[in-house]
């Protein structure tokens, strides 16, 4: 069965379709429209009771959590495509803290900037100054560790692209272009050669044309 993809024109979902192209799994998306009702209609709950994208659906069930999909995918598929967990239990291991680093430390304030500056009159919400300040700060403060770690690794978890680098994708996306904060990409010359490198992949390239 061709992997099923809800809601493919959003970035948590853009996290997975990386994934799925990495690892030449062949999918097809099922459109979702997160600001007219779609995800909070019985159907969707169904798929996904929290009303948010991504799900998918293969042979063996629906999985939603874009981050638990995409370990699913890299693993299910381990033996075709990028080899996204590393080589080795070490390598998964580095794959696995800088999975927990991008989900714990990078989005909270990268996610608070694209909620007030992107998309808070689509979600009909007040941009909050103080909130855009303090995300900001947080933010830097992270990808000055980043900005130490990549001046001796090429990516996060070592010398190979991993789930790591590509859960970055969609959100970093944001960071340079809607949000309009690229200088914190490009005023630490480490992570900007990481984020030059990571973004000109072909799958992440694909899914900016689609
Ligand atoms: N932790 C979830 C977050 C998913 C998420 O926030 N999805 C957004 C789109 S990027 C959404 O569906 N928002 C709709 C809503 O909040 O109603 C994941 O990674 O899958």
């Amino acid at each position: 069965m061709v992997v099923k993809v809800y809601g493919p024109d959003y970035a948590s979902t853009k996290r997975v379709i990386a994934c799925l192209i990495e690892k030449e799994i062949e999918f097809e998306t099922v459109p979702i429209n997160i600001f007219n009702g779609d995800t909070k209609k019985p159907e969707f709950l169904a798929l996904q009771p929290f009303g948010v994208v991504p799900v998918i659906e293969d042979e063996d069930g629906t999985l939603f959590e874009s981050r638990a999909i995409i370990r699913y995918c890299a693993q299910k598929y381990e033996s075709q495509g990028t080899a996204l967990f590393g080589k080795t239990s070490r390598e998964r291991g580095l794959v696995e803290q800088w999975l927990e680093v991008e989900a714990h430390n990078f989005h909270p304030p990268v996610y608070n900037l694209v909620v007030n500056i992107m998309f808070s009159s689509q979600l009909g919400i007040t941009p909050d100054p103080k909130v855009i300040e303090e995300s900001e700060e947080k933010l830097g403060k992270v990808l000055d560790i980043y900005e130490m770690r990549l001046s001796r690794n090429k990516y996060l978890a070592g010398d190979f692209f991993s789930l790591a680098d590509l859960s970055h994708l969609p959100f970093t996306q944001y960071l340079v272009g809607g949000v309009g904060k690229e200088y914190m990409i490009r005023g630490r010359k480490h992570v900007s050669a990481w984020w030059d490198n990571i973004s000109n992949r072909a799958s992440w390239k694909k899914i900016l044309q689609l």
